[in-house]
């Protein structure tokens, strides 16, 4: 029987006010922090809806770091995040897919460190096709020394205090955990207000959906082609063949992993010998949500949070979704390590 109270709307701003209460210690930076970054998601969330008449879809012209296009939404959604955490000054850094370095604010005292994938699937946005926006949040280790290094923001992924996303699609959604569970909100465009929509998300333990990049399929090792191979098959007992999903847009078909079950995978190849997809704002992040959900996230070997980073653009395989589904790859990429194509049967 649901009550009076469950019926009622809860916002994000009332959500983050009552977990902030039940912490008498807690300063509010924080809260403060997740609803700066509320407001710029709203700000990009209503330029996406309208980036079709508005003429700012495209290209600007400029390639970022990696090599890639830079697309004008991209840069819109890169400066309305970074304005919105330079607001309240507790930030002392931030780490952005669309910046070399790091982006020092001018609140170098802050205690809080910021990555953010502030466009991420860019790729789809002259499509219409949803894309999103990813961040992760560390505190700074106390120095004598005030300045700021990169090397402070080389934080392993179990060090992150909160991380969430942004996904804009046929309803903007945004989650978010601080390492309390998930919560997922969804924005009400007539109320300018994200609304609780679940306190406490859990990904199914076993899912029938895999989720890759399948024209990659020659450059994958072996035990990975086996394993999709395995998905194909017919079984009705154990419910194959799995289908099949790959939107492009990594928050988007995390989003679906996270409330259908499944696995999503992004391996290394030849074309990418170390992944494509960014550790520290891409999957840490995702990780830390899908983890708290009561998934699985690994590179291959080791758990993706537990990775010491180098560099804070480094680049890593993810494997990563429902725990059965997540355990069976990992047994499928031990079993045929090493091996080559010409001994075993496809
Ligand atoms: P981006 O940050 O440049 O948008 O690239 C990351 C995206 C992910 O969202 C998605 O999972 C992946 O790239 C798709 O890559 P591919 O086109 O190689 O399958
Ligand atoms: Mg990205």
């Amino acid at each position: 029987m649901t009550t009076q109270k469950e019926d009622r709307l809860v916002t994000l701003e009332e959500f983050i006010i009552q977990a902030q209460n039940r912490f008498p210690g807690a300063t509010g930076e924080l809260s403060q922090l997740l609803r700066d970054i509320s407001l710029a998601a709203k700000i990009i969330s209503r330029e996406v809806n309208k980036a079709g008449i508005t003429n700012i879809l495209g290209y600007d012209g400029s390639t970022n770091i990696h090599g890639e296009s830079v697309k004008k939404l991209d840069l819109f959604a890169d400066s309305q995040l970074i304005s919105a955490l330079e607001r309240s000054g507790i930030t002392c850094m931030v780490i952005s897919e669309e910046n070399d370095g790091i982006v020092q604010l001018s609140s170098s005292g802050g205690k809080y460190i910021v990555y953010m994938d502030p466009l991420d699937g860019s790729s789809n946005i002259d499509v219409n096709v949803s894309i999103g926006s990813i961040f992760s949040i560390y505190m700074r280790e106390p120095r004598f020394d005030q300045t700021l290094r990169e090397e402070d923001a080389l934080q392993p992924g179990t060090k992150q205090v909160a991380a969430g996303y942004v996904l804009y699609g046929s309803s903007t959604t945004l989650a978010y955990t601080t390492g309390l569970n998930v919560s997922l909100f969804t924005l009400d465009p007539s109320l300018g207000e994200f609304i609780l929509s679940d306190r406490k998300v859990q990904i199914p333990d076993h899912g029938k959906i895999y989720s890759i990049n399948e024209g990659s399929y020659n450059s994958w090792e072996l035990g990975l082609k086996k394993y999709i191979k395995y998905c194909q098959e017919d079984d009705q007992e154990s419910g194959r063949p799995y289908s099949a999903r790959y939107i492009g847009s990594m928050v988007a078909d995390l989003h679906r992993t996270l409330i259908k079950g499944g696995i999503f995978i992004y391996p290394h190849s030849k074309r990418y010998p170390n992944g494509k997809l960014r550790l520290m704002y891409e999957c840490n992040p995702l990780s830390f949500i899908i983890e708290q959900a009561g998934g699985m996230a690994t590179d291959g070997h080791q758990r993706i949070m537990d990775i010491e980073p180098t560099a804070i653009h480094q680049q890593t395989p993810i494997y990563i979704g429902s725990k059965e589904n997540v355990s069976h790859v990992m047994d499928f990429l031990h079993e045929f390590a090493g091996k080559e194509e010409a001994e075993v049967e496809i």
